[in-house]
């Protein structure tokens, strides 16, 4: 790395860290250790994470009807977390097998699962997988397995800027500027419409540099649950190949947006189809149920099975520093599921129930502002697709929903789908009613 890369990401982290390092930028205090004060006095408190912190003020709530609606974790109709039947599964065949053991794994993960994952966002009979134009890496899940393929461009592609939606999910921009990128937005989201900005869309990375990076959600735009049609889809894909920007799709949805695992990779697969180059990020967090497993890959696909191995070979240079291999359980279920074809038979059937009772949630809540006559157009929530409403709730709006009636949601006015249930719909719309009829 030069020293102008070492230099940016120091100033990068410095304010990532903000106010948290001394005037002289070393972050190192001068007291001795055994001084009676802390060597750390100068720290600042940090403030929590806008999403994870969320769930931290809701347990801190006694209220009985408390509800997080923050964090995009799937709940069951009584409100528990689900651990899937198929993992359950795949997790008894684990432990029964005696042949298994706890080694570490190679720097790159489990071939298997590798393999599988890549199969399962580009088709089985993808010509680019056929063709070995794809190096799939195991990573921690969603999050870890884009900020590899950050560390990686930050090393070795030639053009430094990512653009990322506006809005998008919090971490992105922390991410890509903490692996040393520099961190533009594009036009998203149209508040007015509550729907596609398509325009801005292509007017932003129709004025972008030629080979820019741009961040794409697969499906199930985090937190707008917008996204764009099939024939919208294949004008952005144009435009980026036209510019030669170089695609970077984070799939953290697939399955959950339509309940159909190649309807939510159709994106993707548009891309990769054309030959062009791309990255991908995979999470199995949401779709499997394994969140706290931290399951995830990234791919990316070359233009040669070439360059292809000599991309893997440098991520394994990013990896090994960074946690020098992945955890072996989360990836042995998922490899056991893919592989199965009982267990992902029965896999498919439990993601469709859950897209299923999420659009059910949208149903129920829509009807619910309907009854109560709620000033304004609700229909976005019926539209918008995945874990998420975008409400159009206002930080102040959201504020009072939380002291008043202890539900808990971003305050971007975000609100996870999967943590509704039919019992608490009622709550949820009252609370909604009361926001936006008494707060402005
Ligand atoms: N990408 C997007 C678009 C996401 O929404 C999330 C998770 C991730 C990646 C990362 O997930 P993973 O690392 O757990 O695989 N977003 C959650 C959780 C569900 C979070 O913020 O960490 C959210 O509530 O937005």
């Amino acid at each position: 790395m030069n020293s102008s890369t070492v230099d940016r990401r120091l100033s990068t982290l410095s304010r990532h860290l903000a106010g948290t390092i001394d005037k002289e930028g070393s972050g190192i205090s001068c007291s001795p250790t055994s001084g009676a004060d802390s060597v750390f006095t100068n720290v600042v408190r940090a403030p929590e994470d806008p999403i994870l912190g969320v769930t931290v003020a809701y347990n801190k709530d006694p209220s009985p009807v408390k509800l997080n609606l923050g964090v995009g974790a799937y709940r069951t109709e009584e409100g528990k977390p689900l651990v899937l039947n198929v993992v359950r599964q795949a997790e008894k065949l684990l432990v029964n097998d005696r042949s298994r053991v706890k080694e570490y794994l190679p720097i790159v993960g489990l071939a298997d699962f590798n393999k599988l994952s890549a199969k399962l966002i580009l088709g089985a009979d993808s010509p680019a997988i056929l063709g070995n134009l794809v190096t799939t890496v195991q990573c921690l899940s969603g999050t870890g397995s884009l900020r590899v393929g950050a560390e990686f461009l930050a090393r070795h592609y030639y053009q430094r800027t990512i653009y990322i939606p506006n809005p998008t999910w919090g971490n992105h921009g922390k991410i890509f500027t903490l692996a040393g990128l520099t961190v533009k937005t594009y036009r998203y989201y149209d508040p007015v419409t509550r729907g596609l900005n398509f325009q801005g869309v292509l007017e932003d990375l129709g004025s972008a540099p030629s080979g820019a990076i741009v961040l794409l959600h697969a499906c199930a735009h985090n937190p707008t649950g917008v996204d764009p049609t099939r024939e919208q889809w294949e004008q952005i894909r144009r435009m980026i190949r036209s510019k030669s920007l170089l695609p970077f799709f984070d799939s953290a949805y697939q399955g959950f947006a339509s309940g159909s695992l190649d309807e939510d990779a159709q994106s993707v697969r548009m891309f990769v189809a054309d030959g062009g180059e791309c990255f991908i990020a995979q999470s199995y967090a949401k779709n499997m149920g394994l969140y706290g497993e931290r399951v995830g890959a990234l791919s990316i696909v070359c233009r040669t099975a070439d360059v292809a191995t000599r991309v893997e070979s440098q991520l394994k240079l990013v990896i090994r520093p960074m946690y020098s291999n992945p955890p072996i359980h989360g990836a042995s279920i998922v490899s056991t599921i893919l592989k199965d074809r009982n267990l992902y038979q029965e896999w498919t059937l439990e993601l469709k129930a859950m897209a299923d009772r999420i659009i059910t949630m949208r149903k129920q809540l829509f009807d619910a502002l309907r009854a109560r006559e709620t000033p304004g157009d609700w229909s976005h929530i019926i539209k918008q697709i995945g874990m998420f409403t975008f409400t159009g709730l206002n930080t102040k709006q959201v504020t009072f929903m939380t002291t008043e009636y202890h539900i808990y949601m971003t305050s971007d006015g975000r609100i996870s789908m999967a943590g509704l249930s039919s019992r608490t719909v009622p709550h949820l719309a009252d609370a909604i009613h009361a926001s936006v009829t008494t707060v402005v």
